[in-house]
């Protein structure tokens, strides 16, 4: 494609994925709120708030594919989350819908289902049972992905990570870990499927502790990685929680712990 805008492209996926999604198109275009590092060859750098629908407009002009991972990605008060989480997220469907509906990649969350026990194994319509303000907000980003599906025919892949680090780091990880490469190659796959729709994806490496099936099957997407391959070193090296500990419990592990941050 010509030109793919990554947004929350200074954040900490983002600089990843600048590093590894160059091969995917002409131009990266790379947008956030925060400081980026400067444009190198193949690169536009973009400031923009993405609770600032003008320039959310301009930002997708010209833009044959999105990234969307900007935005609060953990609990914070509500305020914070709305400008960025759900006035961002319509900012980014309306100016999509005037630019030729270039196909979406939202970074949804395990947390739209982290009330859900970890005995639990889910599929994509699962009920949501969000454990924080934030997972309300990212189930909220699914909901506009269907209703501009469902009126405009807007493609996105609603992509519900669970922990993208380079190794899992604690005995819940090992069922949420999303290797790096795995993700690479999922954003290759839905970004050349010649349809998508608006499927709900679960974003998790081929962990034997995993909770979630592979709904992205028939976009060719096979997860490679698998968190047994680390389950000896974090057994060594991290305590084991407390089995009615709210990380043990709960799929969402601790933030289900979060209170309502600036509560009246
Ligand atoms: P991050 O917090 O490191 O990056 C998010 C970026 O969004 C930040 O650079 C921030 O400056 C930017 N941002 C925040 N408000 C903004 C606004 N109003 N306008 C423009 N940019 C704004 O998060 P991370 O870990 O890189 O995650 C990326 C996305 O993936 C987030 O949407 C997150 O919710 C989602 N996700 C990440 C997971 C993970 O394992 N890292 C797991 C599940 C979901
Ligand atoms: C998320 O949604 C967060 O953005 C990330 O920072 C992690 O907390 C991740 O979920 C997780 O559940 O491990």
């Amino acid at each position: 494609m010509k030109r793919l805008l990554i947004t929350g492209a200074g954040g900490g996926l983002g600089r990843m994925l600048r590093q590894r999604l160059g091969h995917m198109a002409e131009v990266l275009r790379l947008s956030d709120i925060a400081p980026m590092a400067p444009a190198a060859l193949g690169e536009e750098v973009v400031t923009c708030d993405l609770a600032d629908g003008a320039a959310v407009r301009d930002l997708v002009a010209g833009c044959d594919g999105i990234v969307h991972l900007g935005g609060i990605s953990v609990e914070r008060e509500f305020d914070l989350i709305e400008a960025a989480n759900l006035r961002g997220v319509y900012n980014l469907y309306e100016a999509a819908r005037a630019h030729g509906h270039p196909r979406i990649l939202f970074a949804s969350s395990n947390h739209v289902v982290g009330y859900h026990p970890q005995t639990a194994r889910l599929g994509p319509d699962c009920p949501l049972r969000p454990d924080s303000l934030y997972g309300v907000s990212k189930a909220y980003g699914e909901a506009m992905a269907h209703l501009y599906h469902d009126k405009f025919g807007q493609e996105t892949a609603i992509v519900r990570i669970g922990s993208c680090t380079p190794a899992p780091a604690d005995w819940r990880m090992l069922s949420t870990w999303l290797s790096e490469d795995d993700f690479v190659a999922l954003i290759e796959a839905v970004f050349r499927a010649p349809h998508l729709g608006c499927p709900v994806i679960w974003g998790a490496s081929d962990n034997d502790a995993g909770w979630w099936e592979n709904t992205a099957g028939h976009l060719g997407w096979r997860p490679k990685d698998n968190s047994a391959a680390h389950a000896a070193h974090v057994h060594r090296t991290v305590p084991r929680p407390e089995a009615d500990a709210s990380v043990a419990r709960y799929q969402g592990g601790v933030f289900t712990d979060e209170p309502i941050h600036g509560a009246w």
